[in-house]
Protein backbone atom coordinates (compact mmCIF):
# COMPACT_ATOMS: atom_id res chain seq x y z
CA UNK A 1 0.00 0.00 0.00
CA UNK A 2 1.48 3.81 -0.84
CA UNK A 3 2.51 5.79 1.70
CA UNK A 4 0.28 8.66 2.35
CA UNK A 5 1.91 11.95 0.95
CA UNK A 6 2.87 14.65 3.01
CA UNK A 7 3.57 18.39 2.05
CA UNK A 8 6.60 19.84 3.25
CA UNK A 9 6.60 23.70 3.56
CA UNK A 10 9.65 25.44 4.87
CA UNK A 11 12.88 23.58 6.42
CA UNK A 12 13.14 20.66 8.63
CA UNK A 13 16.11 18.89 10.78
CA UNK A 14 17.43 15.64 9.75
CA UNK A 15 15.76 13.86 12.67
CA UNK A 16 12.10 15.15 11.86
CA UNK A 17 12.82 13.26 8.62
CA UNK A 18 14.19 10.42 9.70
CA UNK A 19 11.06 9.76 11.62
CA UNK A 20 8.53 10.78 9.05
CA UNK A 21 10.06 8.97 6.10
CA UNK A 22 9.17 6.10 7.63
CA UNK A 23 5.44 6.88 7.47
CA UNK A 24 4.88 9.55 4.78
CA UNK A 25 5.93 10.31 0.87
CA UNK A 26 7.22 13.47 1.47
CA UNK A 27 7.05 16.04 -1.51
CA UNK A 28 8.84 19.63 -0.57
CA UNK A 29 7.21 22.60 -2.01
CA UNK A 30 10.00 24.65 -2.37
CA UNK A 31 12.00 22.65 -4.29
CA UNK A 32 8.99 22.41 -7.33
CA UNK A 33 10.27 24.39 -10.46
CA UNK A 34 6.73 25.22 -11.52
CA UNK A 35 4.57 25.61 -8.06
CA UNK A 36 1.41 26.35 -9.57
CA UNK A 37 1.43 22.93 -11.83
CA UNK A 38 2.91 20.87 -9.03
CA UNK A 39 0.05 22.07 -6.80
CA UNK A 40 -2.88 21.36 -9.53
CA UNK A 41 -1.45 17.81 -10.56
CA UNK A 42 -0.81 16.45 -7.08
CA UNK A 43 -2.59 18.90 -4.65
CA UNK A 44 -5.65 16.49 -4.36
CA UNK A 45 -3.54 13.80 -3.19
CA UNK A 46 -2.26 15.39 -0.30
CA UNK A 47 -3.90 15.13 3.13
CA UNK A 48 -1.26 16.45 5.35
CA UNK A 49 0.45 19.48 5.07
CA UNK A 50 3.96 19.99 7.35
CA UNK A 51 4.57 23.83 7.95
CA UNK A 52 6.21 26.57 10.48
CA UNK A 53 4.51 30.16 12.03
CA UNK A 54 6.66 32.04 9.10
CA UNK A 55 5.23 30.68 5.98
CA UNK A 56 2.07 28.91 7.22
CA UNK A 57 -0.47 27.96 4.93
CA UNK A 58 -0.21 29.92 2.20
CA UNK A 59 -3.76 30.24 -0.13
CA UNK A 60 -2.90 28.70 -3.02
CA UNK A 61 -1.93 25.47 -1.29
CA UNK A 62 -5.07 25.67 0.98
CA UNK A 63 -7.25 25.58 -2.14
CA UNK A 64 -5.31 23.02 -4.62
CA UNK A 65 -4.85 20.53 -1.26
CA UNK A 66 -9.02 20.06 -1.21
CA UNK A 67 -8.74 16.63 0.68
CA UNK A 68 -6.20 17.90 3.11
CA UNK A 69 -7.15 16.57 6.41
CA UNK A 70 -3.86 17.82 8.68
CA UNK A 71 -1.78 20.80 9.30
CA UNK A 72 1.30 20.14 11.64
CA UNK A 73 3.30 23.54 12.25
CA UNK A 74 6.57 23.88 13.78
CA UNK A 75 5.92 26.21 16.35
CA UNK A 76 3.61 27.88 19.13
CA UNK A 77 2.16 30.81 16.89
CA UNK A 78 -0.19 30.19 14.02
CA UNK A 79 -1.03 33.51 13.04
CA UNK A 80 0.13 32.72 9.45
CA UNK A 81 -2.71 29.96 9.26
CA UNK A 82 -6.68 30.72 8.80
CA UNK A 83 -6.91 27.92 11.60
CA UNK A 84 -10.63 29.46 11.81
CA UNK A 85 -11.60 28.68 7.86
CA UNK A 86 -9.36 24.85 8.51
CA UNK A 87 -11.91 24.52 11.34
CA UNK A 88 -14.34 24.96 8.88
CA UNK A 89 -13.33 22.34 6.41
CA UNK A 90 -12.60 19.79 8.99
CA UNK A 91 -8.62 20.02 9.13
CA UNK A 92 -7.34 19.56 12.21
CA UNK A 93 -4.32 21.92 12.72
CA UNK A 94 -1.61 21.27 15.72
CA UNK A 95 1.33 23.05 16.53
CA UNK A 96 3.85 22.82 19.49
CA UNK A 97 2.70 24.22 22.56
CA UNK A 98 4.82 24.11 26.32
CA UNK A 99 7.68 22.69 25.02
CA UNK A 100 9.35 26.40 24.04
CA UNK A 101 7.86 28.00 26.73
CA UNK A 102 11.37 28.10 28.73
CA UNK A 103 13.53 28.83 26.23
CA UNK A 104 11.73 32.03 24.88
CA UNK A 105 11.57 33.41 28.62
CA UNK A 106 15.41 32.44 28.46
CA UNK A 107 15.71 34.90 25.76
CA UNK A 108 13.44 37.39 27.65
CA UNK A 109 16.11 37.11 30.55
CA UNK A 110 18.88 37.10 28.16
CA UNK A 111 17.65 40.57 25.93
CA UNK A 112 16.91 41.87 29.60
CA UNK A 113 20.27 41.69 31.53
CA UNK A 114 22.30 42.77 27.98
CA UNK A 115 20.17 46.01 27.73
CA UNK A 116 19.98 46.77 31.38
CA UNK A 117 24.08 45.97 32.10
CA UNK A 118 25.07 47.01 28.54
CA UNK A 119 26.48 43.58 27.41
CA UNK A 120 27.47 44.58 24.42
CA UNK A 121 28.99 48.24 24.92
CA UNK A 122 30.73 46.59 28.11
CA UNK A 123 31.99 43.09 25.64
CA UNK A 124 33.50 45.94 23.34
CA UNK A 125 35.19 47.89 25.94
CA UNK A 126 37.06 44.88 27.28
CA UNK A 127 38.26 43.64 23.65
CA UNK A 128 39.08 46.42 22.44
CA UNK A 129 41.74 47.96 24.80
CA UNK A 130 39.39 50.86 26.07
CA UNK A 131 39.91 49.65 29.62
CA UNK A 132 43.05 50.03 29.56
CA UNK A 133 43.44 52.87 28.11
CA UNK A 134 40.02 54.74 28.96
CA UNK A 135 39.43 52.95 32.14
CA UNK A 136 36.28 51.94 33.90
CA UNK A 137 33.24 50.49 32.16
CA UNK A 138 30.55 53.46 33.12
CA UNK A 139 27.57 52.29 35.51
CA UNK A 140 24.73 50.58 34.49
CA UNK A 141 20.95 49.71 35.91
CA UNK A 142 20.03 46.83 37.65
CA UNK A 143 17.37 44.31 37.18
CA UNK A 144 16.63 43.58 40.65
CA UNK A 145 13.30 44.88 41.96
CA UNK A 146 11.68 46.00 38.64
CA UNK A 147 8.40 46.82 38.38
CA UNK A 148 7.51 44.50 35.18
CA UNK A 149 4.78 44.63 32.78
CA UNK A 150 3.80 41.76 30.80
CA UNK A 151 1.63 41.37 27.63
CA UNK A 152 0.03 38.43 27.34
CA UNK A 153 0.09 36.05 30.25
CA UNK A 154 -0.27 32.67 28.44
CA UNK A 155 1.98 29.70 28.60
CA UNK A 156 5.10 31.59 27.82
CA UNK A 157 3.94 35.01 29.29
CA UNK A 158 3.97 33.10 33.12
CA UNK A 159 7.13 31.71 32.24
CA UNK A 160 8.67 34.87 32.11
CA UNK A 161 6.18 35.74 35.25
CA UNK A 162 8.15 32.96 36.87
CA UNK A 163 11.60 34.01 35.73
CA UNK A 164 10.88 37.33 36.71
CA UNK A 165 10.11 36.39 40.73
CA UNK A 166 14.17 35.37 40.37
CA UNK A 167 15.12 39.02 40.37
CA UNK A 168 12.48 39.98 43.18
CA UNK A 169 10.08 41.96 40.12
CA UNK A 170 6.83 43.38 41.10
CA UNK A 171 4.78 41.91 38.17
CA UNK A 172 1.72 43.85 36.30
CA UNK A 173 -0.20 42.12 33.11
CA UNK A 174 -2.77 42.76 30.31
CA UNK A 175 -4.49 40.38 28.41
CA UNK A 176 -8.46 40.72 27.17
CA UNK A 177 -9.94 38.89 30.47
CA UNK A 178 -7.83 38.77 34.24
CA UNK A 179 -6.28 35.44 35.59
CA UNK A 180 -6.39 33.82 38.19
CA UNK A 181 -2.31 35.19 39.11
CA UNK A 182 -1.40 37.08 42.18
CA UNK A 183 -0.15 39.87 39.82
CA UNK A 184 -1.52 43.30 39.17
CA UNK A 185 -4.04 43.71 35.83
CA UNK A 186 -4.40 46.36 33.29
CA UNK A 187 -7.26 46.39 31.23
CA UNK A 188 -5.39 47.68 28.70
CA UNK A 189 -1.29 48.11 27.26
CA UNK A 190 -0.58 51.49 28.14
CA UNK A 191 -2.01 51.37 31.39
CA UNK A 192 0.12 48.17 32.11
CA UNK A 193 2.92 50.33 29.98
CA UNK A 194 2.42 53.71 32.76
CA UNK A 195 2.78 51.33 36.25
CA UNK A 196 6.20 49.45 34.90
CA UNK A 197 10.00 50.24 34.01
CA UNK A 198 10.26 47.10 32.12
CA UNK A 199 7.89 45.97 29.52
CA UNK A 200 7.52 42.70 27.60
CA UNK A 201 5.43 41.56 24.64
CA UNK A 202 4.62 37.86 24.79
CA UNK A 203 0.65 37.58 23.26
CA UNK A 204 0.20 35.80 19.53
CA UNK A 205 0.49 37.87 16.39
CA UNK A 206 -2.18 38.55 14.23
CA UNK A 207 -5.06 41.29 13.34
CA UNK A 208 -6.20 41.60 17.63
CA UNK A 209 -2.79 42.58 18.30
CA UNK A 210 -1.09 44.22 15.47
CA UNK A 211 0.39 47.73 16.77
CA UNK A 212 -0.65 46.83 20.20
CA UNK A 213 2.92 48.52 21.56
CA UNK A 214 2.10 51.91 19.40
CA UNK A 215 3.58 55.90 19.85
CA UNK A 216 1.12 55.56 23.29
CA UNK A 217 2.16 52.93 24.83
CA UNK A 218 5.60 54.06 24.45
CA UNK A 219 5.19 57.25 25.73
CA UNK A 220 3.55 55.62 28.65
CA UNK A 221 6.38 53.29 29.35
CA UNK A 222 8.21 56.56 29.92
CA UNK A 223 12.28 57.66 29.78
CA UNK A 224 13.56 55.58 32.00
CA UNK A 225 11.77 52.58 30.68
CA UNK A 226 12.92 49.11 28.61
CA UNK A 227 11.10 47.28 25.76
CA UNK A 228 11.39 43.52 24.78
CA UNK A 229 9.51 41.75 22.00
CA UNK A 230 9.62 38.08 22.09
CA UNK A 231 6.41 37.95 20.29
CA UNK A 232 5.25 38.75 17.10
CA UNK A 233 6.79 42.11 15.06
CA UNK A 234 3.70 42.91 13.72
CA UNK A 235 2.43 43.48 18.05
CA UNK A 236 4.55 46.57 17.27
CA UNK A 237 4.71 49.53 15.17
CA UNK A 238 8.24 48.91 14.27
CA UNK A 239 8.30 53.04 13.35
CA UNK A 240 6.94 54.37 16.63
CA UNK A 241 9.63 52.24 18.05
CA UNK A 242 13.03 53.50 16.42
CA UNK A 243 11.07 57.09 17.24
CA UNK A 244 10.94 56.77 20.41
CA UNK A 245 13.96 54.89 21.05
CA UNK A 246 15.84 57.72 19.06
CA UNK A 247 14.40 60.44 20.67
CA UNK A 248 15.01 59.26 24.36
CA UNK A 249 10.75 58.75 24.98
CA UNK A 250 12.23 55.36 26.15
CA UNK A 251 15.48 54.20 27.25
CA UNK A 252 16.07 50.87 25.38
CA UNK A 253 14.84 48.06 23.97
CA UNK A 254 15.56 44.09 23.45
CA UNK A 255 14.18 43.01 20.38
CA UNK A 256 13.99 39.39 18.70
CA UNK A 257 11.06 39.98 16.13
CA UNK A 258 10.37 42.47 13.60
CA UNK A 259 7.47 43.58 11.51
CA UNK A 260 9.07 42.08 7.59
CA UNK A 261 11.29 39.64 8.89
CA UNK A 262 14.20 38.92 7.88
CA UNK A 263 14.40 42.92 7.05
CA UNK A 264 14.76 45.16 10.44
CA UNK A 265 14.14 48.92 10.41
CA UNK A 266 17.94 50.65 9.68
CA UNK A 267 17.23 53.07 12.63
CA UNK A 268 17.51 49.89 14.94
CA UNK A 269 21.09 48.89 13.70
CA UNK A 270 23.01 51.28 14.60
CA UNK A 271 21.52 52.47 18.15
CA UNK A 272 24.06 51.46 21.10
CA UNK A 273 20.46 51.17 23.41
CA UNK A 274 19.15 48.17 21.73
CA UNK A 275 20.08 44.35 21.27
CA UNK A 276 18.97 42.56 18.49
CA UNK A 277 18.51 38.90 18.04
CA UNK A 278 17.45 37.10 14.67
CA UNK A 279 14.25 35.44 15.76
CA UNK A 280 16.18 33.34 18.04
CA UNK A 281 13.89 32.61 21.09
CA UNK A 282 13.47 29.15 20.61
CA UNK A 283 16.36 28.29 18.34
CA UNK A 284 18.45 25.82 20.70
CA UNK A 285 19.34 22.23 19.49
CA UNK A 286 17.44 21.35 22.51
CA UNK A 287 14.12 23.15 22.31
CA UNK A 288 14.41 22.64 18.37
CA UNK A 289 14.74 18.58 19.28
CA UNK A 290 11.58 19.05 21.86
CA UNK A 291 9.93 20.46 18.59
CA UNK A 292 10.27 18.63 15.74
CA UNK A 293 9.20 15.70 17.80
CA UNK A 294 5.79 16.91 18.25
CA UNK A 295 5.04 17.97 15.03
CA UNK A 296 6.18 14.35 13.65
CA UNK A 297 4.16 12.89 16.82
CA UNK A 298 0.91 14.99 15.77
CA UNK A 299 1.39 13.39 12.07
CA UNK A 300 2.20 9.93 13.17
CA UNK A 301 -0.75 9.83 15.83
CA UNK A 302 -3.09 11.46 13.23
CA UNK A 303 -1.86 8.57 10.84
CA UNK A 304 -3.01 5.93 13.54
CA UNK A 305 -5.94 7.10 14.69
CA UNK A 306 -7.39 10.20 12.77
CA UNK A 307 -6.01 12.27 16.26
CA UNK A 308 -3.82 14.93 16.83
CA UNK A 309 -1.34 15.56 20.12
CA UNK A 310 -1.65 19.42 20.22
CA UNK A 311 -4.34 21.19 18.53
CA UNK A 312 -4.92 24.77 17.89
CA UNK A 313 -7.54 25.97 20.43
CA UNK A 314 -9.99 26.56 17.17
CA UNK A 315 -9.61 22.98 15.76
CA UNK A 316 -10.17 21.08 19.58
CA UNK A 317 -13.90 20.27 18.64
CA UNK A 318 -13.05 18.34 15.51
O1 LIG B 1 -6.32 37.85 26.00
P1 LIG B 1 -6.42 36.54 26.71
O2 LIG B 1 -7.12 36.65 28.01
O3 LIG B 1 -6.94 35.45 25.81
O4 LIG B 1 -4.89 36.14 27.07
C1 LIG B 1 -3.97 35.74 26.07
C2 LIG B 1 -3.13 36.91 25.54
N1 LIG B 1 -3.75 37.60 24.39
C3 LIG B 1 -4.00 38.90 24.34
N2 LIG B 1 -3.77 39.89 25.22
C4 LIG B 1 -4.18 41.14 24.89
N3 LIG B 1 -4.77 41.44 23.72
C5 LIG B 1 -5.01 40.48 22.79
N4 LIG B 1 -5.61 40.79 21.64
C6 LIG B 1 -4.61 39.14 23.10
N5 LIG B 1 -4.71 37.96 22.43
C7 LIG B 1 -4.18 37.03 23.24
O5 LIG B 1 -1.89 36.33 25.11
C8 LIG B 1 -2.88 34.89 26.72
O6 LIG B 1 -2.62 35.34 28.03
C9 LIG B 1 -1.66 35.13 25.85
C10 LIG B 1 -1.37 34.00 24.87
O7 LIG B 1 -1.03 32.87 25.61
P2 LIG B 1 -0.94 31.40 24.95
O8 LIG B 1 -2.07 31.18 24.03
O9 LIG B 1 -0.72 30.44 26.09
O10 LIG B 1 0.33 31.48 24.02
P3 LIG B 1 1.86 31.15 24.37
O11 LIG B 1 2.12 29.71 24.26
O12 LIG B 1 2.25 31.85 25.62
O13 LIG B 1 2.57 31.86 23.13
C11 LIG B 1 2.40 33.26 22.88
C12 LIG B 1 3.03 33.67 21.58
C13 LIG B 1 2.81 32.77 20.38
O14 LIG B 1 1.54 32.94 19.81
C14 LIG B 1 3.91 33.21 19.44
O15 LIG B 1 3.49 34.28 18.66
C15 LIG B 1 4.99 33.71 20.37
O16 LIG B 1 4.43 33.69 21.69
O17 LIG B 1 6.08 32.84 20.31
Amino acid sequence: MPKPRLLQIGTITDRMRDALVPHFDIDLLFEQEDRGAFLMEHGPDIQAVLTDGHYGVPEDVAVALSDLKVVSSYGVGYDNIDTNAMATRGVKVCHTPDVLNDEVANTFVMLWLAVSRSLLAADAHARSGAWEQEGAFPLTHSVQNRRVGILGLGRIGQTIADRCAAFGAEIHYHTRSPKDVPYTYHDSAVACASAVEVLVAITPGGASTKHMVNAEVLSALGPEGLFFNVARGSVVDEAALVEALSNGTIAGAGLDVFEEEPKISDGLKTMDNVVLTPHVASATVETRQAMGDLVVENLTQWLSDGTVRTPVPECRHL
